[in-house]
């Protein structure tokens, strides 16, 4: 069973994450951790914090000499930004004479977690509820979900994302395969549509100029992945509703769709669902690569939209809990457009539910375990591929 706890604020020392269940044995280091945390930096439109953050992953346990003991992997990611926040977010009461608790937000930003957070936890100050719903908690779901990466790649198993749309500015239709994915890695939205990226991009400053911020759609695309993980038998065993829930869960994220989604809606089902060809491939993958709950060994597909971030810098009309009245929201450091960093975050949010389901049908304490269990059942999936003739 794969389980993930992550702890830590925004402007704390550190973000930490615990992850449970990857097999003994399986390869691993700070780097490849690294290489992800990285990516959720980058992505036109980041803001100020991402300049001052050069995230880093420092392994605390759950490896010796660059392989997985089978323990729980605890994962720390230093907040670099924590010295400028050492007084306000300090663990132990400030002292009297230089009490510098930091001025207490007290003008909620409608559309973030400030309002419902306070009334709900009865903080007075709303940095107790911005602290810990900052999207910067991502970098902590990010680092674990490099571990299952990690452990899914050694089964031949890829995840990449793309920016479809930012701003309702949409990326014409291109084709999706790892090749294409990789191409765009270093383009400024993980775009595969040049031309719709770079008036993205313009829209992102004009929003930036107006103190707006934009969101956007993006998708997730999984290779490699056998049939049959998850399961039709329980409602809560249904790998799509593990997977909406998981990516409903990134802080922005409004709406999911698996394959074609709500377009699916709208046409007959001759033309909804994906024939079966001999080999039992499809010519199309309409579904996203899910049926009944389960994978059917076509890439999964999984869009999400992303509202824009709430915090503007042109704030929006508020109530000043101190007084009652009418006032504008606080302003704090932010992003103008995030899509491409949430699509990372999104990577990591499917590869540590694609991972349990995979750990779910093939077991293993070792990753050598695991691979007997995984080489069998694909002989066995090989074999209804192509029955021999009697
Ligand atoms: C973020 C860190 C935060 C924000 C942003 C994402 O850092 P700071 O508040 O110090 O600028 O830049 O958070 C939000 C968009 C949000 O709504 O909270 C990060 O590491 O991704």
């Amino acid at each position: 069973m794969w389980r993930l706890s992550t702890a830590g604020e925004s402007h704390g020392k550190a973000l930490v994450a615990v992850l449970e269940g990857p097999p003994a044995g399986l390869s691993l280091s700070a780097g490849d951790i690294d290489r992800d945390l990285r990516r959720r930096q980058r992505g036109y439109g980041r803001g100020p914090r991402m300049a001052l953050e050069a995230d880093r992953c420092e392994i605390l346990s759950g490896v010796r000499h660059g392989r997985t003991l089978g323990s729980p992997i605890a994962l720390l990611v230093p907040n670099r930004d924590w010295p400028n926040w050492e007084e306000v977010m300090s663990p132990t009461p400030p002292e009297p004479e230089a009490a510098r608790e930091g001025h207490p937000c007290r003008r909620p930003r409608p559309g973030h977690a400030d309002l419902a957070g306070a009334l709900k936890y009865s903080h007075t100050d709303l940095r107790n509820v911005l602290e810990r719903s900052s999207a910067r908690a991502t970098a902590a779901l990010v680092a674990a979900g490099a571990v299952a990466r990690r452990f899914l790649a050694e089964f031949g198993i890829t995840c990449g994302s793309h920016v479809v749309a930012v701003g309702g500015i949409r990326a014409a239709a291109r084709p999706v395969t790892p090749e294409t994915l990789a191409a765009a890695e270093e383009a400024p939205l993980r775009c595969l549509d040049p031309e719709a990226e770079e008036a993205m991009c313009r829209a992102i400053d004009e929003a930036a100029e107006r103190g707006d911020t934009l969101g956007g759609v993006f998708e997730v695309v999984v290779f490699g992945l056998p049939p049959g993980l998850g399961t039709y038998v329980t409602m809560e065993g249904r790998l799509d509703g593990r997977l909406a829930a998981a990516v409903m869960a990134i802080p922005a994220v409004k709406g999911v769709e698996v394959g074609d989604g709500f377009a699916l809606a709208a046409v007959p089902g001759s033309q909804a669902h994906d024939p079966i060809l001999p080999g039992l491939r499809r010519a199309t993958n309409r579904a996203g690569g899910l049926e009944g709950g389960m994978t059917n060994g076509e890439p999964l597909l999984l869009r999400a939209a992303m509202k824009p971030i709430a915090t503007l810098r042109r704030p929006l009309p508020t109530v000043d809990l101190d007084t009652g009245e009418a006032a504008v929201a606080d302003v704090h450091r932010s992003d103008v457009c995030a899509v491409p960093a949430a699509a990372v975050v999104a990577e990591a949010q499917v590869l540590l539910v694609l991972a349990a389901a995979f750990a779910a049908k093939f077991g293993g304490d070792s990753l050598a375990e695991t691979r007997r269990a995984h080489h069998a059942y694909q002989e066995e999936i090989r074999q209804w591929a192509t029955p021999t003739s009697c």
